[in-house]
């Protein structure tokens, strides 16, 4: 088998490959493409939810869409947008950091893209079959299980196969990380944005069985007459509220410890230093997760788990403050007396210090649990979480999808409109959440449809609402900025920001076996140390050989293709037993693939060494 084949025009071709695809440069731009997409969508519900804020006693949409739109607003854009992102990230970066050709089950990482994908498709069909699920993304029982209709069934089923691609695509990359790094990396010469990639990846190991228990358990309450969550029955509410937040407290720190990392990453990059304090930065990041393990209950001290409880799950959040803080500083000791450049992502990275310390100071006081009694279910929690949460992960989102956007596609996102796309982005979103501290303050409560004229409240709503648009502006110029861009293609150099770490040191973007020789590393910050000494070439670690390729293949596709029908059916033999059909016709399909998988041998094949003559990836620099 020759690579040659693999090299076909046209769009259907195009499609195909995407479609088979098991390289992790390709998958990354899956994930980015379906991340941006629901993005967008998730930015949309919020634009309407804004705009029925905009005036009291707005009768712009009804209460119960009202409930839909909050509802898939909050789990499309941490579970369909923010999770896909990172994860488009990571595969985009992290086997091009370790010296790797791929990362470890290729297979499995496009499995884990389908799940995810198809799970968030399926959530999304409940809007055109009958409504979406209105119990708030965190589908607080006893509500979840009485909510009329569908909608939540979708949330149930959606997550659950959701939720699988995210386990396996976090088990994918803690395997990588161990097995995959070329000679020379050690743990300690690891860059930033591996290690807390690596990080997360343990989080979402330990975090993602417990919703999925939990989304079982809804499942049967709704779907089979089962009773865990009904105190009626003998069930308990708050095992829901348990499950759901020993996973959903750990998922914001799987979210902002990858944006962490971009932020080491590009800090030291535009300062021409390396990284201020390393060891402890990888140290904070362990303790940052490790606490972040054990402080879910501060999401329930109105609950009544007693002063105790309440006292122990503070302090501990608390604590947190203090390796965070550590990181802060850090990032500052590294620009102090660097060679700042401030190119777009640098300045992402200079507005998310102030943002997310802001959300930090915050965190803190809601940590107050006796504060938190007057905070809870207010719009500072909003405020506080949309500081963290959009000025820590979404502004270390973009400012690694630009950063790393050369290295991804081999063009360069027009800078000018970068700056525009932030600037506009950046002063909506302060005035869309700094003012809902003081809403909060005032009183105003979380997740009402209306607020009523005369209470104060209009002016603050209104500003609110502008920054809305503000963001959606700056959102659509950076879209702008990406169709402008592919559809000029100027092609740029491996090396383009003159980087520090492994993957500056192959072409833009790179041919689909990463590294021509395996690179031998000799250093933290590989790729400078050879800039310093060896004009900017990578020594490689081993001789020109031969290099095994897994072969493309549909399977990850229709395996999941299954569980989505599949889903259906169950959600729907509830109404018709005569739907089961449905649900047998998708676990066959499933079943069948994963049939096919374990009796069919699939060896991959081999590109020759003799093929390999073209001066890709091998450290010129493209
Ligand atoms: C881009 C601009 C955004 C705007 C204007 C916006 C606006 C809103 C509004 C108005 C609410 C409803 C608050 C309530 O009534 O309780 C909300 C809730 C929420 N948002 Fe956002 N948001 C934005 C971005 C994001 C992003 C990027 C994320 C996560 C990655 C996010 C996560 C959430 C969550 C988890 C909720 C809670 C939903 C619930 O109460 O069930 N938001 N947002
Ligand atoms: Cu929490």
């Amino acid at each position: 088998m020759s690579t040659a084949a693999t090299r076909k025009a046209g769009f259907g071709a195009a499609l195909w490959d995407y479609l088979t695809t098991v390289d992790h440069k390709k998958i990354a731009i899956l994930y980015l493409v379906a991340g941006l997409f629901f993005f967008l969508l998730g930015g949309l519900e919020a634009v309407l939810i804004r705009i029925q804020l905009v005036l009291p006693d707005n009768e712009f949409i009804s209460a119960q869409f009202y409930n839909e739109l909050f509802t898939m607003h909050g789990t499309t854009m941490i579970f369909l947008a923010a999770m896909p992102l990172i994860f488009a990230l990571m595969n985009a970066v992290v086997p091009l950091q370790i010296g790797a050709r791929d990362v470890a089950f290729p297979f499995v990482n496009a499995l884990g893209f389908w799940l995810f994908f198809f799970g968030g498709v399926l959530l999304n069909l409940s809007w055109f079959l009958g409504g979406a699920p209105d119990a708030g993304w965190t589908a607080y029982a006893p509500l979840s299980v009485f909510s009329e209709g569908h909608g939540v069934d979708f949330y149930a089923v959606g997550l659950q196969i959701s939720g699988i691609g995210t386990l396996i695509g976090g088990i994918n990359f803690i395997v990588t990380v161990i097995n995959m790094r070329a000679p020379g990396m050690t743990y300690m010469r690891m860059p930033l944005f591996t290690w807390t990639a690596f990080i997360a990846s343990v989080l979402i190991l330990f975090a993602f069985p417990a919703l999925t228990v939990g989304l079982f358990l809804l499942t049967f309450d709704r779907l089979f007459e089962a009773n865990f969550f009904d105190p009626s029955m003998g069930g308990n509410a708050i095992i829901w509220e348990h499950l759901f937040w020993i996973f959903g407290h750990p998922e914001v720190y799987i979210l902002i410890l990858p944006a962490f990392g971009v932020f080491s990453d590009v800090i030291s990059t535009f300062s021409k230093k390396r990284l201020f304090g390393y060891s402890s930065m990888v140290f904070a990041t362990v303790l940052i997760a490790f606490i972040g393990f054990m402080v879910w209950a501060h999401h329930m001290f109105t609950v009544g788990l007693g002063p105790i409880a309440n006292s122990i799950f503070a302090i501990a959040t608390m604590a947190i403050a203090v390796p965070t803080g550590i990181k802060i500083f850090n990032w500052l000791f590294t620009m102090w007396g660097g060679n700042i450049r401030l190119t777009s992502p640098m300045v992402f990275a200079l507005a998310f210090i102030p943002s997310f310390t802001i959300g930090g100071v915050t965190g803190v006081m809601l940590a107050s649990a006796a504060a938190d009694y007057q905070y809870h279910d207010t719009y500072f929690v909003v405020a506080h979480f949309h500081y963290v949460i959009v000025g820590g992960v979404v502004l270390g989102l973009f400012a690694g999808i630009i950063y790393w956007w050369p290295k991804m596609f081999g063009t360069m996102l027009n800078e000018k409109l970068n700056h525009w796309f932030f600037w506009l982005f950046f002063i909506g979103f302060h005035l869309t959440f700094f003012i809902q501290h003081f809403l909060g303050l005032m009183g105003m409560p979380r997740r009402y449809w209306k607020f009523q004229p005369n209470e104060g409240l209009d002016l603050f709503n209104l500003i609110s609402s502008l920054g809305a648009i503000f963001m959606t502006v700056g959102t659509l110029v950076f879209l702008y900025n990406v169709i402008v861009t592919q559809a000029k293609g100027v092609k740029v150099s491996g090396d383009p920001w003159d980087g520090r770490t492994l993957e500056w040191s192959i072409a833009s973007p790179p041919p689909y076996y990463n590294f021509k020789q395996t690179p031998l590393v000799r250093g933290l910050d590989a790729l400078w140390i050879e800039k310093q000494e060896n004009n900017g070439k990578m020594q490689p670690a081993e001789p020109l050989g031969d290099i095994h390729m897994p072969n493309n293949t549909f399977t990850p596709f229709m395996m999941s293709l299954g569980l989505f029908i599949a889903g259906i059916g169950v959600i729907y033999q509830v109404d018709n037993g005569a739907w089961w059909i449905l649900g047998a016709i998708g676990f066959a399909i499933t079943g069948g693939s994963m049939l096919y998988r374990s009796l069919k041998d699939d060896l991959g094949y081999h590109i020759h060494k003799e093929e390999l003559t073209d001066d890709e990836g091998d450290g010129s620099n493209g």
